[in-house]
């Protein structure tokens, strides 16, 4: 018998990262040229890895029967091969290095003319990102191979580079001992995804450079420093650095410091004989003495977000408008940090967040949760045959990005388990970068990290964390170590679906606890992917939309944005926690508190505005005379107006801190905070007079505006709008993701399990009194002794029809109940709703922030939230009335005695529920009218903590009341 076993393995199942490549260094832009490679590329896809080049490398080859595909691409996008997404597993089995003998293998050809002015000399070819392992040859001859997707590769081409025509060949495979590596909770994703180039490298050029700008906050001086490899010199004409040597330590005397809210840069030159390089300059300092995460002395305060790069068109993408588009978007929701989960960005954003300014922490690209699945057995992140492959991932962000001054922190990845390799890449970082601290989440016994982060943890732990209260870990000495580390949350609120709710009460911890300096937000934008139905219809994919055998479904939806940017009402709620001025109007002491949180800037930037709103009309408005408040200042200013109003109708205060001048991220006028209070008290509705029912033809039964079915006690109709589905007890909504907790406690599975979603109605009595109708009722699931014991009493007069709903448990019901009120069914003409109450947007009792109390109009299509996956949304809080109109204004009123929940739409709760994209909802020829008391809270337990208990929805006894008037 003989074997065919390959001598050695291939190099796409190598431990080795790469052969053939240069050096990493710092990614600048000179005056020495360049030609960019992007644009269509000839392409051919291959089922497997191990076929035969067929000498598509050679310039001679004849592509002209291959494809073509843009670079930068994802293949998958461009209809070779498709997309798939897992979180946590990988899509192939667990056999490191090995991958599956079906690995889609991308060949790409590239014929490119040099240009004649092009200099003789070294010249590199630059690739910012392939996914996942490639190999190179130009002009037929092989450059080597790399992995690290996110990471750059150069060759040095010289000795190869031709005058005239050049051939550049590039065969990448999907999956490589590499990909081990790379398990990422996102698509899968392949090809030549971000830029390539051509460089000129002068002889005596700058190779590399460190830049060192450091800031003294106790004199307010700056210190300028950069490490070169061929001496250099520097020219900052601002500072009064003339052709100064780089090398040499410049007291540059005083200067504005650099820092996400005041991104002070200094342009300057830095220059060889051969080269010239223009930089940008941020001093500052960053250190963690003391166990508070400083910059330039003053501890930092992160309101930040988790950013994977995403378009939903070309995945991981991005052109510059888009990423301009996320900063100028975090910028204009008061973020002030962002990480680039999990893997360092397209290097220009990191410019975008030197010149807007943002706290970055730049994250490593590593990853290997999916061995979690299999107990951490033979985790590359221990084990020593992947020590090279880890560390020169490290090196390779840590030299590329070194010079951005918003990159504060160094993260080692995410998920990687534990192990050496973990800390041989730390310290060889320390080494290289002492004035940046290191972060990674994934090992609490490491002594190895200067900052504690968690993930996910509940408020309850992060109080305790924040009094160096947390649980203790295996060694003694680590954790003393990790008990003296300042504290981030690097993922919270996990912002998937409806939600996520609770974030007011993390930032009051992390302003409570100096040890918690903020965290971020899980995360920035849902990755869909645009599709399109013959019809044109346009929806977003998630998992399982394109046939994966494994899938993670739309747990890949979990952003602040929609895919197409769209900010959703969490991205809301989000800018007004992390709202950087605190203003509270308090008409019982006469004045507006306003506090300043910003650590670096003043508020003389901003201008205070003032209104009086009587049932949601501007009655008067103003500006607040304020002086600019210094970083952490507060003061109190006079209450511009009386505190009681002169009117019964409901009054509000409102002030708005909104930009006096445009910014680079946006335009005069731009709202940054606001506050609002009411002035005096709300005068109670007028109870209607009580009439008794009347019993007319048919079985028809009349109380007020009202008619009603004799025999059942159902409404019918209110003054000519007919009911077509009378007023019902409703206790179920469709789950939200939250609700569905893939990895929490689910409270959807003990609604399900008690029936809440197929609840029926048994009528008990029906009773006429002189003053109204009452009908009690008892609603129950089939299989369950639990009941709700329900009366409906109505009253009414000659224009109103109100009822009291109340409601009691029959029974030990176990949990919070989703949603308390009525459900009823209105002609599809009342499309029109204007209401007074919170909004505009989405509210639920622990995502409600960001709502104020206004007038609103919305079309009922408006009102809803087209999350990816339908569920739960649009709900509307504390509403006072709201009127849903036909175009002739014809309708129907419903006013709050005091104030209801609504949300209406026009499908079912149950259509709803079962649908698995927005577009699988059809409209009914009705609309489906919510009216409730209230909801059970939203929470977090897709990912996280579910709903506190503040925020429940109890199952005790309830009352509703509700006053519904024709508009005729
Ligand atoms: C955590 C991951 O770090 C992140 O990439 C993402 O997957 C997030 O969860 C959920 O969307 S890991 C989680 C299972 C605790």
């Amino acid at each position: 018998m003989t074997s065919t076993q390959p001598a050695s393995p291939p190099y796409y199942e190598s431990f080795a990262p790469s052969a053939g490549t240069r050096p990493p260094r710092a990614r600048f832009r000179s005056d020495a040229p360049e030609l960019d490679l992007d644009c269509t590329w000839r392409f051919r896809l291959l089922p497997r890895a191990d076929q035969p080049t067929g000498g598509f490398e050679q310039p001679g080859f004849d592509d002209s029967g291959w494809d073509t595909l843009p670079v930068p691409a994802h293949w998958q996008l461009h209809g070779h091969g498709r997309p798939a997404y897992t979180n946590v597993s990988y899509p192939f089995p667990i056999d490191p290095p090995h991958v599956p003998d079906d690995n889609p293998t991308g060949d790409y050809r590239r014929v490119f003319d040099l240009p004649h002015d092009w200099p003789d000399g070294p010249a590199v070819l630059r690739f910012d990102g392939v996914d996942s392992c490639f190999a190179v040859w130009l002009n037929g001859t092989a450059l080597g191979y790399s992995t690290g997707s996110r990471l750059p590769t150069e060759f040095d081409v010289a000795p190869l580079l031709r005058g005239g025509r050049n051939t550049l060949a590039v065969r990448v495979h999907q999956w490589s001992a590499a990909s081990y590596l790379e398990d990422q909770d996102m698509w899968w994703l392949s090809g030549i995804f971000r830029d390539v180039r051509l460089l000129s490298r002068p002889a005596g050029g700058l190779d590399d450079f460190f830049l060192h700008a450091g800031y003294d906050h106790t004199t307010g001086t700056g210190t300028l420093r950069v490490d070169t490899r061929t001496s250099a010199r520097i020219t900052v004409e601002e500072l009064g650095l003339f052709d100064a040597p780089a090398a040499a330590v410049h007291e540059v005397g005083p200067v504005e410091p650099w820092s996400a809210e005041t991104p002070r840069l200094y342009h300057g030159v830095l220059a060889t004989a051969a080269e010239r390089v223009p930089v940008r300059i941020g001093f500052r300092t960053v250190d963690t003495s003391g166990g508070v995460l400083r910059a330039n002395g003053r501890p930092l305060l992160l309101r930040g977000v988790n950013r994977h790069e995403w378009h939903p068109d070309s995945g991981r993408v991005l052109d510059h408008a888009t990423m301009l588009a996320d900063v100028l978007l975090m910028k204009q929701h008061n973020i002030n940090a962002v990480r680039t989960s999990h893997y360092p960005p397209h290097p220009d954003f990191l410019d975008l967040c030197d010149e807007y300014g943002l706290w970055v922490i730049d994250e490593c690209d590593l990853e290997t949760h999916g061995f979690e699945e299999v107990g951490w057995r033979r985790n590359p992140s221990d084990d020593p045959r992947w020590g090279e492959a880890t560390l020169e991932r490290m090196r390779r962000m840590v030299e590329r990005d070194k010079n951005h001054p918003s990159v504060i922190m160094w993260s080692l990845g995410n998920e990687a388990g534990t192990g050496q390799n973990l800390r041989a890449m730390a310290e060889w970082t320390r080494q290289r970068d002492p004035g940046r601290p290191i972060h990674y989440e994934g090992d609490p016994d490491s002594p190895y990290v200067d900052v504690y982060s968690r993930m996910y943890a509940p408020h309850e732990e992060v109080a305790a964390i924040g009094r160096y209260a947390e649980p203790g870990t295996a060694d003694p000495a680590n954790d003393a170590h990790r008990r003296a580390l300042p504290f981030v949350l690097c993922e919270y609120a996990h912002a998937m679906g409806t939600g996520p709710g609770g974030l007011a009460e993390y930032q009051e911890l992390f302003e409570t606890f100096d040890r918690c300096q903020g965290g971020f937000v899980w995360e920035w934008i849902d990755h869909g992917i645009r599709r399109r139905e013959p019809d044109g219809t346009e929806w977003f994919g998630y998992g399982g939309d394109f046939g994966e055998v494994l899938h993670d479904g739309n747990f890949v939806a979990d952003g602040l944005l929609l895919p197409d940017r769209t900010p959703s009402p969490g991205l809301g709620e989000l800018k007004k926690v992390y709202e950087p001025v605190r203003i509270c109007p308090d008409p019982a002491s006469g004045t507006v508190r306003l506090t300043n949180t910003w650590a670096f800037a003043d508020t003389s930037g901003l201008a205070f505005l003032w209104s009086v709103t009587e049932e949601g009309v501007v009655v008067a408005e103003g500006q607040l005379a304020v002086d600019a408040l210094p970083p952490g200042g507060s003061t109190e200013v006079p209450l511009p107006v009386p505190p009681v109003p002169a009117t019964d109708r409901e009054s509000w205060l409102n002030v708005r801190a909104v930009l006096g001048g445009e910014r680079a991220w946006a335009p005069d006028g731009h709202e940054v905070a606001w506050g609002q209070a009411q002035l005096g008290s709300t005068a109670p509705r007028p109870e209607p007079a009580g009439a008794a029912p009347a019993t007319g033809t048919e079985g028809v039964l009349t109380l007020g505006p009202g008619t009603f079915d004799s025999a059942s006690g159902a409404l019918r109709s209110i003054g000519g709008v007919p009911v077509s589905s009378p007023v019902a007890l409703d206790l179920w909504r469709a789950p939200t993701d939250n609700d569905h907790a893939q990895h929490g406690i689910s409270v959807e599975d003990q609604w399900r399990r008690l029936g809440l979603d197929r609840l029926t109605e048994r009528r008990v009595a029906t009773e006429m009194a002189e003053d109204g109708l009452v009908v009690r009722s008892r609603v129950a699931a089939a299989a369950s002794d639990l009941g709700m014991l329900v009366s409906y009493t109505w009253s009414g007069d000659a224009d109103r029809l109100l009822l009291t709903l109340d409601t009691e448990p029959d029974g030990r019901w176990p949990c919070p109940l989703p949603r308390l009120g009525v459900h009823l069914a209105l002609p599809p003409e009342l499309g029109a709703v204007e209401w007074f109450g919170r909004g505009p947007g989405e509210a639920y009792p622990d995502i409600q922030r960001a709502a104020r109390v206004g007038r609103y109009t919305r079309s009922v299509d408006e009102l809803q939230t087209p999350y990816l996956r339908p569920q739960e949304n649009g709900n509307r809080a504390d509403t006072r009335w709201a009127c849903f109109r036909a175009a002739d204004g014809t309708g129907l009123r419903v006013e709050g005695h005091p104030v209801f929940d609504f949300s209406a739409r026009r499908w079912s709760t149950r259509a709803l529920d079962s649908a698995r994209h927005p577009h699988d909802l059809t409209p009914e020829d009705r609309i489906h009218l919510h009216l409730d008391l209230a909801h059970n809270g939203i929470g977090s337990a897709s990912c996280g903590p579910g709903v506190l208990p503040q925020y429940e929805l109890r199952p005790t006894g309830h009352r509703l009341r509700l006053a519904f008037t024709p508009l005729r």
